[in-house]
């Protein structure tokens, strides 16, 4: 596998006019993915942008995004979407993993509900290190994810629901990575609200100079520019 390839959505017809529009607006959008480790972010990933649900390409995948274009309206939309490395398990996410942030994608195991109860930290980490401008309307998506384990469900539907009321309306899906249960529809709704949210915006300010002390205590393995 290519750990930088480029997923395309074939369920999108591009007419000639619909290439012509597009182009006029192409958009950039990241998405980053956060949660437990084992609630199935790799994988949830790995079936949006490739359409398929395996071990293998897990263990390969040490990119720091994928890349998919879909069309949202009229509007030729790329997704970059950041997955981790596995160091969620430590909580060491670098600030280039935060930095841009258009949208958050929360996920927890519907089978293990310790990783819904750490919903409320990651969102916290996420709020944090990404400080966005405007954090009451911030794009969060929560995902119910491994669906397809009905029996050994251990966090209710209605329970999953309230929390994201609670904080704001945030969408809620329940998905299945295994099963392509719902992984579409909610990329698209994480696409479609960070785009409403992204044209609100004023373009972002990038400084001149970086402190470089500051970014090196921030430095993961695997190299500089992380
Ligand atoms: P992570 O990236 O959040 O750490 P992974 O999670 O994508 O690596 O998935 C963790 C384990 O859960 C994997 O199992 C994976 O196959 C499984 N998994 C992911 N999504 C689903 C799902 O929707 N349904 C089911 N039943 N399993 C899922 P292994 O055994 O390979 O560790
Ligand atoms: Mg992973």
């Amino acid at each position: 596998y290519n750990t930088h390839s480029e997923g395309f959505d074939s369920s999108q017809s591009h007419t000639p006019s619909s290439i012509a529009m597009s182009h006029r607006k192409k958009i950039l959008l990241k998405v980053i993915i956060l949660g437990d480790s084992n609630v199935g972010k790799t994988s949830l990933m790995n079936q949006y942008v490739h359409k398929r649900f395996s071990n293998q390409y897990k263990a390969t995948i040490g990119a720091d995004f994928l890349t998919k274009e879909i069309m949202i309206d009229d509007k030729l939309v790329t997704l970059q979407i950041w997955d981790t490395a596995g160091q969620e398990r430590f909580q060491s996410l670098g600030v280039a993993f935060y930095r841009g942030a258009d949208s958050c994608v929360l996920v927890h195991d519907i089978t293990d509900s310790k990783s819904f109860d750490n919903l409320e930290s990651w969102m916290d980490e996420f709020l944090v290190h990404a400080a966005p401008r405007n954090a009451a309307t911030f794009p969060f998506v929560v995902l119910g994810n491994k669906a397809d384990l009905g029996p050994r469900r251990q966090v209710s539907t209605s329970k999953a629901k309230n929390w994201c009321t609670s904080k704001g309306d945030i969408p809620y899906f329940e998905t299945s990575a295994k099963e392509a249960l719902n992984v579409e529809q909610a990329f698209h709704t994480i696409a479609k609200n960070a785009l409403a949210q992204e044209s609100q915006q004023k373009p972002i300010f990038i400084p001149d100079t970086l402190d470089l002390k500051q970014q090196d205590t921030n430095k993961q393995q695997g190299g500089c520019c992380k």
